[in-house]
């Protein structure tokens, strides 16, 4: 009788033995991921080929290599709500995070973000190890969404003692070749710190997020960077002077920017090309900090078993809709890059189907083989890898409450909180300068792109704010009158 007890027990331990083998294995096979985020990148990036000059080598190898998504949105056209969304995979208009957030606030008021389990946190409760440095939320992390952190410097990096080119309360915008070492640049020290943590031992799949805050204003980086971009050479984007005569009012409020230069004041002062380069030589820098990080995963033992996605929270107009800035919801701050790198993708594919930012989340749980979370609000991409792109599929931007900008293959249609409507065909007008919305032929069109409006809209969050926000706030119940 004891012998058959003993016997149990020894075979109860081995059971228990071999399945926490066979657990620690599976989880030693499991796939790392690299998320690199970028702060205010449009989509200025050489494989996208929309600005003539800009050079990228970073990020073009990494596309090369992986899967691009040409036609990648953001969710809020400004860093607060869009990594809020990305890092939820919920949209502003279900969590009422419309505006600018701290980290520590992010739960609270809104039922769906006090239960939620950010990105990184749904990998650690799946095993992995947590890591990140940089910009990655709003400001760095919520607590303990990290098990290990490098943290965040406050700010945007050193800074002049006096402003160079632009000074105006409310905006760290300025333009000009500063400091003279890229040691003394915040993102250097990021791309360091991970570059460290690659070449560490790490028992755990690791979650590494690293999120560099250029091409965000400042536009300071060192001289090298502007170097790349001599004035006589670069192309100025497209600009319509009369632009916004065919825009309702309520977006002409949404997209008034009173701190930024306006394109008109960029001519006349001849600082645009100049603000031009600046934001291009950020993206170089930035670029090769990213760089930094790729040449450290090639060199480590993860090279052949760690996902890579890297993103920017939003694009950045730099003139052709009258200003310069993010908080519109046409293309030019709706665009971002997007880019997955995975061992279970074989061959360079490009994806032109419109994508969203918030897809992110289960993209990366489907290719790190996890089980799908099912609060989240996005669609993991992996399909459209055996799939036709969808033209009808949109991608839906959404600023301030209930007013939504969606984009397919072929158009682009808005549709604000009081009615209004812009649409513009962006086959024949890819810069978004002619409104048809009023044109009659097109109401069916227009009916059928309202059916993917969000169902819900959430009142705008107490701890979501913004300065601008708020005036676009006391003024859209006038522009309600207005547009009627
Ligand atoms: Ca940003
Ligand atoms: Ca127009």
């Amino acid at each position: 009788m004891f012998l058959k007890q003993l016997s149990s027990v020894f075979s109860l331990g081995f059971f228990l033995l071999f399945f926490s083998c066979q657990s620690a294995e599976q989880k030693n096979n499991a796939p790392n991921v690299l998320m690199i985020s970028i702060d205010d990148l449009n989509d200025w990036i050489g494989i996208l080929k929309v600005n003539p000059n800009v050079k990228t080598p970073n990020i073009d190898r990494l596309a090369k290599e992986g899967l691009l998504f040409t036609n990648a949105h953001c969710q809020a056209p400004i860093c607060g709500p869009s990594r809020a969304s990305v890092l939820s995979s919920l949209r502003p208009s279900s969590t009422g995070i419309y505006g600018q957030i701290k980290d520590h606030n992010l739960r609270k008021g809104s039922a769906l973000m006090e239960k939620v389990r950010f990105l990184p946190q749904y990998f650690n409760d799946h095993g992995y190890k947590t890591i990140g440095v940089g910009k990655i939320f709003h400001n760095h992390a919520p607590d303990g969404v990290f098990e290990v952190s490098g943290g965040r410097k406050s700010g945007f990096g050193p800074s002049p003692k006096k402003r160079m080119n632009w000074d105006e309360k409310g905006t760290s915008t300025d333009w000009g070749a500063f400091p003279d070492q890229d040691s003394l640049m915040y993102d250097y020290d990021y791309a360091q710190w991970a570059k460290k943590q690659l070449h560490k031992e790490h028992k755990r799949p690791f979650f590494m997020a690293v999120g560099f805050i250029r091409p965000h204003v400042p536009w300071h980086t060192t001289k090298q960077w502007f170097d790349l971009y001599p004035l006589d050479q670069l192309t100025l984007p497209s600009y319509l002077p009369n632009d916004w005569d065919d825009l309702p009012e309520i977006a002409k409020q949404i997209a008034f920017k009173g701190m930024m230069p306006t394109t008109d004041w960029a001519i006349e002062s001849g600082q645009w090309k100049k603000i031009v380069q600046a934001y291009l030589a950020c993206i170089s820098f930035v670029d090769h900090q990213v760089g930094v990080v790729l040449d450290a995963l090639e060199s480590s033992v993860y090279k052949n078993n760690t996902i890579v996605v890297l993103w920017s929270d939003h694009g950045y107009e730099l003139g052709e809709k009258g200003s310069f800035g993010k908080q519109t919801i046409w293309s030019e701050s709706t665009r971002v890059p997007l880019i997955f790198k995975s061992p279970k993708i074989k061959q360079q594919r490009s994806i032109h189907q419109a994508v969203e930012l918030l897809d992110i989340y289960p993209t990366l749980l489907e290719l790190a083989g996890l089980p799908a979370n099912p609060s989240n609000e996005g669609k993991s991409l992996v399909p459209l890898l055996d799939q036709e792109s969808d033209s009808t599929a949109v991608a839906i931007t959404t600023y301030g409450k209930n007013n939504h900008s969606m984009i397919n293959m072929r158009y682009r249609y808005i549709h604000y909180e009081n009615g209004a409507e812009e649409l513009y065909d962006l086959q024949n007008d890819p810069g978004e300068r002619h409104n048809i919305s009023n044109v009659i032929a097109l109401d069916s069109l227009k009916k059928a792109m309202r059916q993917n409006l969000p169902k819900t809209n959430e009142e705008w969050k107490e701890h979501s704010y913004h300065t601008i926000n708020d005036y676009f706030i006391r003024t859209s119940n006038q522009s309600k009158k207005e547009d009627k």
